[in-house]
């Protein structure tokens, strides 16, 4: 296989995902075991309706990567990343930096200036993704707490909120500038 930018394998296939491929992201998501896996029901609404800001990597046929995503109602220079998943066995090839560039070289995302997500303490690739992706843009990461965790009815962590920019991410310039 051919590396890609980032070392991507040159057989990963970066689409929106569609409804039918719900049953297999959320089976993705169960599996990282780090994330908050979220109903059946809401993965086939993000396909469903959020697609356009959606990402599924797919391999042979097999979704092994998920990326959900949506901009803010008021905001449409702000897209929140809600959860980037990568199957255990596909992780370390930049398949979660591969997936943001694919997300924000979009129509839909022309506008976007500023990135935000959120990511627990514990979980160390979507930190280094982030951190990573800041760097790669250029700009800043600024981190402070979004969700405590009283917020939560059960034992969780604390959900930091990372806003990265201002940017201007154009594809045609190899994307980061
Ligand atoms: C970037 C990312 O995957 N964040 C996860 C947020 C939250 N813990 C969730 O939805 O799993």
């Amino acid at each position: 296989m051919r590396p890609l930018r980032d070392g991507l394998q040159s057989d990963v296939l970066l689409r929106r995902p569609r409804v039918e491929d719900g049953k297999r992201i959320w089976e993705l998501v169960r599996e990282t075991g780090t994330l908050d896996l979220n109903s059946a029901y809401s993965y086939l609404m993000l396909g469903k309706y959020f697609s356009n800001t959606c990402v599924v990597g797919e391999i042979n046929g097999h979704i092994d990567s998920f990326l959900s995503a949506f901009l803010l109602p008021d905001d449409n220079e702000t897209i929140f990343v809600w959860q980037v998943a990568v199957a255990a066995s596909q992780r370390g090839q930049g398949l979660g930096t591969a997936m943001l560039r694919e997300l924000l070289a979009r129509d839909v995302c022309q506008d976007v200036r500023f990135l935000e997500t959120t990511v627990t303490p514990s979980n160390g690739p979507s930190t280094r993704l982030f951190h990573g992706l800041a760097k790669r843009l250029g700009t800043r990461c600024e981190i402070s707490v979004l969700f405590d965790r009283h917020t939560f009815l059960d034992a969780h962590e604390e959900e930091q909120l990372f806003r990265i920019g201002p940017f201007k991410f154009i594809a045609s310039q190899g994307g980061y500038q």
